[in-house]
């Protein structure tokens, strides 16, 4: 990509800031049919959008690239941060430490309609212990990075002169020249038996098989790039968009996500947590499952509190042209 690469370092002029910008690819702009009828109310209607071209990073940022801004700058990110009583009324003041969401697989099978079955508080998970203190990212420099909550994206995409792309440039992105198709590479989950993304094969959220070579998140490449040559648009982790959410007040049912937001955990009354505007994140993650939650498809989109932060959920960014 060697002329992406120059107009990039015309558009940022920056270079020595920006990480592994031979990896962006160029995606032309265009009208293409957003969103989905054919699954969840939140992505309905579909609808012809238009965007202009820009550069996407290939692949989700990875635990070596957060780490080169983290030694950069001194970024330090929103769950390793006590989060500001004043943010949340009516918190528990015990419940005001720094964590953040791990997925913890329930030891027998649980109701499906609460994902605080799965998804726990933990204190002392952040980027670097993506599963709580003791654990580590020493063996996963190319997995994307995770425990990454709205500011702290933003945060390196400043820093590295780039954007984080809104919900329509992500979705015309992952679908990779294919127009109206159900996932990233066509119509099919699995054509000839081959795993396109790491998803959840098994019943979720007990037996988790990795079938596809994965149970948690993956190296950066590991399956197939789509037609735009992008990794990991679709599965290991969900990434964040810069729009807000507006959608239908009730989703299909509670996914593998949300993921408990901050305010929900902290506050003693748990139907009145406190009010985090929400983004929009994109694609899927390690945890979709067919018997639970089908977003492994680009047309598929959760809301997600601005202030949380998950084992799951990572971002990339882009470069509008000038
Ligand atoms: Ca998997
Ligand atoms: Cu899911």
């Amino acid at each position: 990509m060697s002329d992406s690469f120059d107009v990039t370092m015309a558009a940022v002029g920056a270079s020595e800031t920006i990480p592994a910008v031979d990896s962006m690819v160029w995606v032309p702009g265009g009208t293409f049919l957003m969103g989905s009828d054919r699954h969840y109310p939140e992505e309905a209607p579909s609808r012809p959008a238009t965007v202009g071209g820009f550069w996407i990073d290939s692949g989700p940022v990875t635990n070596a690239e957060f780490a080169r801004f983290v030694r950069k700058t001194g970024h330090v990110t929103a769950a390793e941060i006590a989060p500001d009583p004043a943010d949340y009324p009516g918190a528990r003041p015990d419940l005001l430490v720094p964590f953040s969401a791990v997925f913890i697989p329930p030891r027998r099978q649980v109701s499906l309609a609460d994902p605080h079955n799965w998804w726990t508080p933990v204190e002392g998970a952040d980027w670097r212990h993506p599963q709580g203190p003791g654990s580590s990212i020493r063996s996963k420099p190319d997995h994307p990075v995770v425990h990454i909550a709205w500011a702290d994206a933003a945060a390196y995409a400043s820093w590295a002169g780039k954007q984080i792309p809104a919900e329509a440039e992500w979705e015309l992105a992952a679908r990779g020249g294919l127009d109206g198709t159900e996932f990233a590479w066509g119509d099919e989950l699995t054509p000839g038996g081959q795993w396109m993304a790491n998803t959840w094969q098994g019943e979720f959220p007990v037996s988790n098989t990795g079938e596809d070579g994965y149970q948690g998140t993956s190296p950066v490449g590991a399956y197939p790039a789509n037609g735009y040559g992008l990794s990991d648009m679709i599965g290991n982790v969900w990434e964040w968009t810069a729009d807000w959410y507006r959608g239908r007040a009730a989703m299909a049912h509670a996914c593998c996500t949300p993921a408990p937001d901050r305010g929900r955990v902290a506050s003693i009354d748990r139907n009145d947590p406190a009010r985090i505007p929400r983004k929009v994140m994109k694609g899927g993650s390690h945890l979709c499952a067919p018997n639970y939650c089908r977003r492994y498809r680009p047309a598929a989109r959760m809301p997600q509190s601005v202030d949380t932060s998950t084992s799951h959920l990572g971002f990339r960014c882009i470069i509008r042209p000038a």
